[in-house]
């Protein structure tokens, strides 16, 4: 009697980062209706709901079952009474009434089609809908509106762009910028991240990490890597951010604050296989993100810059909540000592220190 029975119910966990996610998603149904409502509420500015609606599509897609009734959902945690009623809506009908609304609202379908231009926001997006504009045709034939270089790579090479990236792809890519990485400097380390690094089968982007072992050096990696890729003829366009890396800085706690780590938007010319016989361009443009942390940084750069972004959310919230640390892209800060990890020479030392220390940490797909 003093074996008690392992618990049937496994509590699930509120953070992503606990949770352990598979690249299988058994409540597409449901996840996919979060993903428009989400969407809906970034475009309106709801933060709240717009989180809410992420939260709770996280959440589904780490269960190993789908859900078929309400009673599923007992003990879960991260949905409230309006995720509640959307999963309810499906069940009963089949579709939620709320997600057919916003499908069908011109204010989301011509904010969704603007803000898939390379280079537009949802600032820029909604100046041209309140210009009372519906296509991109429209937007492009107006000759009041100043178009940045970014936006203008967006509209020429916007089929492209627009579509999926697949895995294929993403790896002629990172052999293309290894390859050239190693004609810079050779013991370069070049690391495919982002969703292609989660598993996932398909992106808008490909997104890389790259370093050099020797602090101070990765400074010159990127400006280089842009000039050859150039000398190759497919580099269709560029735009360097340079570095606002400041040691001294405190972490921010607003998980969108971006990194200060150099970097680089980037659009290259893939070359593809023609079906036979037909006519059209042998080549397709594919969105690339460089980033070039220095190398003491590498491994918190590698772990913000995996995603996803819910799982990264979710990580800061736990250091934060749960461990009394402040996590970023560039170090785990513990606020009862003011410093920050200990930085090593061998960074990938100092992750393994972090993971040991929060040995329940799952990727998630
Ligand atoms: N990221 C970050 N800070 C930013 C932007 C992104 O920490 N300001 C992280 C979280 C993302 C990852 O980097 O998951 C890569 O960004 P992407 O936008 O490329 O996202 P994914 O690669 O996850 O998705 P996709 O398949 O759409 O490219
Ligand atoms: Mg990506």
């Amino acid at each position: 009697d003093q074996y008690l029975e392992p618990s049937t119910v496994e509590t699930v966990s509120q953070y992503a980062c606990q949770r352990r996610t598979t690249m299988e998603n058994h409540n597409q149904i449901f996840t996919d209706a979060f993903a428009i409502l989400a969407e809906n509420a970034e475009f309106n500015e709801s933060e709240g709901p717009c989180l809410a609606f992420m939260r709770a599509a996280s959440l589904l897609k780490s269960l190993p079952h789908a859900i078929s009734s309400s009673k599923d959902l007992e003990g879960l945690p991260c949905l409230g009474d309006q995720t509640k009623a959307v999963i309810e809506d499906i069940l009963e009908y089949g579709q939620c009434s709320k997600v057919q609304d916003v499908l069908c609202d011109d204010r989301y379908q011509t904010i969704k089609l603007f803000t898939s231009v390379f280079g537009v926001g949802l600032k820029t997006a909604e100046k041209w809908y309140r210009k009372g504009f519906h296509s991109l045709e429209e937007v492009q034939a107006d000759n009041a509106i100043h178009f940045t270089k970014m936006q203008k790579a967006g509209f020429l090479y916007y089929d492209d762009i627009s579509a999926a990236v697949c895995k294929a792809e993403a790896q002629a890519i990172g052999q293309i910028v290894e390859e050239t990485v190693r004609l810079i400097a050779p013991d370069a380390i070049v690391t495919l991240t982002g969703g292609f690094r989660r598993g996932k089968e398909c992106g808008h982007d490909v997104d890389f990490l790259i370093t050099t072992p020797e602090m101070g050096k990765e400074v010159w990696l990127l400006n280089r890597l842009i000039n050859r890729l150039q000398n190759q003829g497919i580099l269709l366009y560029y735009d360097i951010v340079e570095s606002t890396f400041d040691k001294t800085r405190l972490p921010c706690r607003k998980f969108e604050a971006m990194d200060h780590f150099q970097k680089c938007f980037a659009i290259i010319k893939l070359k593809k296989e023609l079906a036979a016989g037909r006519v059209q361009k042998d080549w397709k443009a594919i969105r690339v993100d460089f980033v070039a942390p220095p190398v003491d940084n590498f491994a918190f750069a590698l772990l913000g810059w995996t995603g996803s972004r819910q799982f990264e959310r979710d990580l800061r919230r736990f250091a934060r909540h749960e461990r009394k640390m402040l996590l970023d892209n560039h170090a785990l800060y513990d606020k009862t000592k003011k410093y920050l990890k200990k930085k090593t020479t061998n960074n990938y030392l100092a992750l393994n220190d972090v993971c040991s220390d929060l040995s329940e940490w799952h990727y998630k797909g």
